[in-house]
């Protein structure tokens, strides 16, 4: 996908409109069209990335601060219980838009949002293979 046919990118432009809840020199937070819950804003690089793995890591951090901003909003002035900070990669992940994003999911007592976490229990032998290979990956 290239930045012409991306809707995010179109809203950066302008070219879309949104509800704009906080814009910085790099990032634009704005209300998801498609809302979990009231207050769910979506944080976004201006400039397109479509997954977190291209992104300059100045960048995320950059997106990260705000996440942190709306986080903070989303509990001091929306009252929020808790909330949902998700960031999807890949179409098996979720990801339907292909521009790099941070979903701030307010929570609140009784939602019935729900969550599923299937956790599996880590063996020795998984442990010691997928840390050989992120170790050397990662350098
Ligand atoms: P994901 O599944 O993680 O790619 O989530 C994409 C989100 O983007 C989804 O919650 C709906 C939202 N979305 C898609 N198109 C638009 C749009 O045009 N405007 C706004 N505000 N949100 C959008």
């Amino acid at each position: 996908m290239t930045t012409t046919d991306c809707i995010f990118c179109k809203i950066i432009a302008g070219d879309i409109p949104c509800w704009k809840v906080l814009e910085t020199e790099t990032v634009l937070a704005f209300l998801d069209v498609g809302p979990l819950a009231e207050g769910h804003v979506l944080v976004i690089p201006k400039e397109h990335h479509a997954t977190l793995d291209g992104m300059p890591e100045d960048l995320a951090a950059d997106c990260a601060r705000v996440v942190v901003r709306v986080s903070r909003a989303v509990r001091e002035a929306l009252g929020a219980d808790g909330w949902n900070v998700l960031q999807n990669n890949g179409r098996v992940s979720g990801q339907a838009v292909d521009h790099v994003h941070f979903h701030v999911i307010p929570r609140r007592d009784g939602d019935g949002l729900g969550y599923r976490w299937n956790a599996g229990k880590l063996g020795e032998e998984a442990a010691e293979r997928v840390l050989a290979t992120l170790q050397k990956s990662l350098g």
